[in-house]
């Protein structure tokens, strides 16, 4: 029998994955010779809010998956609908004026679970199509208004928009502009809502922070001129930016000097939607309307790919009635077993009350215990938001001074989490976490435990090896 034919992992060693993985996976985000000489950790199956790898640990997955999986792993009416899905239908197209039943009714739905100014959707199969569907879709409303010198889009340092060029684009990750010649022509950044890097030093509150880094905004639509601007886009909270929460003054007033300049505002609900803040959407959380609304991870909790972007009445209207022919489209806009796996997962959010769940009860408890482990000495500063957290990692708590440059203090954490049977993200100094919505009080514990233990452990090396000096 060949490899490929005996291709189930357990029925080869994890040592020769990991040789045919090195020898032929190119890994996204990866530097490959460095992989290659360590070896792929390989997952074999999940339940819950666990994972066990090829060798059979326990893993507590507290990033679910990639802050996807919201409805947690081994959802049975998940798998059945894709089956029945794939059995009636597994594929037909949204191109030629014709539509599928799962298409069309999760766009009903999809309309029913958003705000209000929401009663369309573009689909896609992914985040970064979404986004990339975002940009042509803003450009072409002000072309159809007849006001196309207004291209230019607006964006944040430390965004995270996705891949594709245009999505890497608009996000703010500084390595991934420099590969590649990004961002494209028409797309700008301004400087993150981060209090802690940019506000606690100039003596200001978080709630005039917010309102500074809100005024950013406006400070960059009038050095452009407002009739040049398209649009604005945000992360509600910075996932991949590591879980940056921005004071509750910051969204309301970007909203007030979008309507101000007529500046169309954009949030990107990639990893905020489907519940993960306590709302069904971050913007209800940090208290805005947008006008577009990127979606993807979530709203299938994972099991299959799919992204869209919502498109509000203000958009919506001058496409339908004045637009014409909009000629952008991906083979899988609307997949009819992503759409109906996405229908189950909203149902099943829906049934097991998981918006209720993450507000009313395990998203306040987990607020309390990383208050907690806020107390711990290498721990600098403590937040969460829903089921999304962070924890700074400081050399000094009193003055919250930082590691030195060459003390990499997070992926030492990571390494703890990793020999632990954690999964938490370093981003830089920060650890973060979003675990499945449907984790339990007691899971809470277990997590918290485990990360106060690799805290201690982290503490251990950083005394240890004189970082703290
Ligand atoms: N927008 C946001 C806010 C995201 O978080 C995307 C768009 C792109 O989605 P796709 O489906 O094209 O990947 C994302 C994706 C990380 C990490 O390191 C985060 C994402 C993807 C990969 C890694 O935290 N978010």
């Amino acid at each position: 029998m060949n490899a490929h034919m005996n291709s189930r992992v357990n029925t080869r060693t994890t040592a020769d994955l990991q040789a045919a993985d090195s020898a032929h996976f190119l890994h996204p985000f990866t530097d490959f010779a460095g992989l290659a000489r360590k070896g792929s950790r390989i997952i074999a199956r999940a339940d819950n809010i666990y994972l066990w790898d090829s060798e059979g640990h326990k893993i507590l997955d507290a990033m679910s998956g990639l802050w996807c999986v919201n409805v947690g792993y081994g959802q049975q009416a998940l798998v059945d609908a894709a089956a029945k899905q794939m059995k009636q239908l597994p594929f037909y197209n949204a191109f030629f004026q014709t539509a599928t039943v799962p298409a069309i009714e999760l766009a009903e739905l999809l309309a029913e679970v958003t705000p209000p100014q929401f009663k369309h959707v573009f689909f896609s199969g992914s985040g970064s199509e979404g986004n990339d569907t975002v940009v042509r879709m803003v450009r072409r409303y002000w072309d159809v208004l007849g006001q196309p010198e207004r291209q230019v889009i607006i964006s944040r340092n430390n965004a995270y928009h996705g891949s594709t060029m245009a999505g890497a684009s608009l996000g703010g990750m500084s390595g991934m502009h420099a590969q590649g010649g990004l961002p494209i022509p028409g797309i700008t950044h301004i400087e993150q809502p981060y209090w802690w890097a940019h506000g606690r030093h100039q003596g200001l509150t978080r709630e005039a922070f917010g309102l500074q880094a809100a005024h950013w905004l406006e400070d960059r639509i009038l050095a452009i001129g407002a009739h040049k601007v398209a649009a604005f886009i945000g992360e509600p909270i910075q996932g991949a930016g590591g879980v940056i929460i921005p004071p509750a003054t910051y969204w309301p007033e970007v909203q007030r000097i979008c309507d101000r300049h007529g500046v169309l505002l954009v949030s990107d609900e990639v990893i905020t939607g489907f519940g993960r803040t306590g709302n069904w959407f971050g913007c209800e959380t940090m208290g805005f309307k947008p006008d577009l609304m990127t979606f993807a991870k979530g709203v299938t909790s994972g099991y299959v790919p799919l992204g869209g972007v919502m498109v509000g009445d203000r958009v919506a209207r001058v496409l339908i009635d004045k637009g014409g022919e909009f000629n952008h489209g991906y083979t899988y806009s609307g997949h009819p077993v992503s759409c109906a796996v996405a229908l189950a997962n909203i149902g099943l959010i829906r049934e097991l009350k998981l918006v209720e769940h993450v507000r009313d009860d395990v998203g306040p408890y987990l607020a309390k215990a990383f208050a907690s482990l806020g107390e711990h000495p290498l721990v600098g500063d403590a937040e969460t938001c829903g089921l999304m957290g962070a924890l700074l990692l400081v050399k000094d708590k009193t003055t919250g001074a930082a590691f030195a440059d060459d003390v990499e203090i997070g992926m030492v954490c990571r390494g703890h989490c990793f020999g632990n049977g954690l999964i938490m993200r370093a981003v830089g100094d920060r650890m973060i976490i979003a675990p499945p919505l449907v984790i339990t009080r007691a899971q809470i514990d277990e997590m918290v435990a485990l990360i106060r233990r690799c805290l201690d452990l982290t503490l251990a090396d950083a005394q240890r090896s004189g970082w703290l000096k």
